[in-house]
């Protein structure tokens, strides 16, 4: 195989479009295998978001003027295009703007949560959740009174189904789920999720933060009454995150934002909302940003999500039996294939994750360590902190090769 055409992109041409990656570092080259955080920016993204402030930038939905009508198109026609990216045949209504999946988890936690919960409820997450739905369902759970429950993570680092189907009751309000973990690198069956929440009466939120960016998603497909993602995991920009949710069940729901530019009507007694998606959108909006969603998804449909989806699970499976051979790496998660994306966490027997990240930086290596929004799985792991490599389109197998070798630097240091 060769090096520079892993999962069949191309990936020489593909680093050519961003310069980020031409830094060196003490005359090393930078090798960023800290995906998972944040991924970095195309030219052909830079240059829309650039493009859109030299031609167009205005505010949207208040203005007459050809600026304003220029800019409030690209805005709307930002949301088609993400709803057509995920499958949402509701368009644009679906595709709710916020600035990152945290947001929206929090605006679904507000809006549906503070209002539809109560004692009788039960919110049924899994012990590999982020902190941002984990922290804010807790939060909402001990102000309405509900109860939390968490399906359990196997020693494989899968979740485990029957003890999933033992937790989602005719009780359960809704299903919390992670469709990749940002820490395990699990892809978990959200669909199968979602039939098991719809069989009980149940909603399910899949938070899709490390998902979109990395394999194809149909939010139909899966059946998700609500689903998340960031702008700046795939190839956009900071500032912007998405939640779609179905119309229906948007609909319903109350703005937990209020202010200018979601309203229809306002009085000095009461006033009334405006239409989906706009009743969630107060305020001015991240237009750039979303000019530069925009072409971050047609940047990655070009390249083709399946393509995407190859190439991250090759990178994995490289990195993860490179990192098996060494003896003395412990390493989390599922062995490779379908059932694990893009990165690999780990510990090196003897050296603090935090250390190995910084000798990591001594080699240009950029990775992260610490426990990665996920407290309560490292507590079950039995580890404070972990390292983790994550993967986007332009790493290559000599980058994991980087890693592998900078673990001698470690050993001899600390071990
Ligand atoms: N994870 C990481 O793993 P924001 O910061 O709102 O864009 O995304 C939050 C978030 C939610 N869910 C999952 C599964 C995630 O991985 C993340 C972000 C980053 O390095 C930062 S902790």
């Amino acid at each position: 195989m060769s090096q520079q055409n892993v999962g069949s992109l191309d990936v020489e041409a593909i680093r050519a479009e961003y310069p980020i990656l031409e830094r060196e570092f003490d005359g090393t080259p930078l090798v960023y295998l800290d995906n998972a955080a944040t991924t970095h920016t195309p030219e052909p993204v830079v240059e829309a978001m650039s493009d859109y402030y030299r031609t167009s930038n205005s505010n949207v939905h208040r203005g007459i003027h050809q600026l304003s009508q220029e800019a409030s198109i690209a805005y709307e026609d930002a949301h088609d295009r993400v709803a057509d990216f995920i499958g949402a045949s509701g368009e644009r209504e679906e595709i709710v703007f916020t600035k990152n999946t945290t947001e929206s988890e929090n605006l679904l936690a507000y809006s549906w949560g503070l209002n539809e919960l109560g004692p009788d409820d039960e919110v049924v997450l899994t012990e590999m959740e982020h902190h941002a739905s984990l922290v804010t369902w807790q939060q909402i759970a001990k102000r309405t009174g509900a109860s939390v429950k968490y399906i359990e993570v196997d020693e494989t680092g899968r979740l485990d189904m029957e003890h999933a189907r033992e937790c989602i009751t005719d009780d359960t309000a809704l299903v919390s789920v992670v469709h990749v973990s940002n820490t395990l690198g699990t892809v978990n069956p959200v669909a199968e999720l979602a039939d098991l929440a719809h069989d009980h009466g149940a909603y399910i939120f899949v938070d899709g933060a490390q998902a979109v960016p990395t394999r194809p998603v149909d939010v139909e497909a899966i059946d998700a009454d609500f689903y998340a993602f960031s702008g700046h995991k795939m190839a956009g920009p900071t500032g912007i995150g998405v939640l779609y949710g179905k119309k229906k069940l948007l609909e319903e729901m109350e703005p937990y934002l209020y202010g200018g530019g979601m309203i229809r009507k306002v009085t000095f007694e009461d006033s009334t909302w405006g239409d989906l998606p706009w009743k969630f959108e107060p305020g001015t909006p991240p237009i750039a940003e979303a000019v530069g969603l925009h072409a971050a998804v047609d940047y990655l449909e070009e390249l083709g999500m399946e393509r995407v989806r190859a190439h991250e699970e090759e990178l994995a499976a490289y990195a993860y039996d490179r990192l098996a051979e060494e003896g003395d790496v412990e390493i989390y998660g599922p062995e490779p294939g379908a059932e694990r994306g893009g990165l690999v966490s780990f510990n090196l027997e003897g050296v603090h994750a935090h250390d190995l990240a910084s000798i990591m930086n001594d080699h240009a290596v950029a990775i992260r360590a610490g426990d990665h929004c996920t407290q309560p799985l490292h507590d079950k792991l039995g580890v404070a902190a972990s390292a983790r490599a994550s993967f986007y389109v332009y790493n290559t197998h000599e980058e994991v090769d980087a890693l592998v070798e900078a673990l001698d630097d470690a050993r001899q240091l600390f071990a």
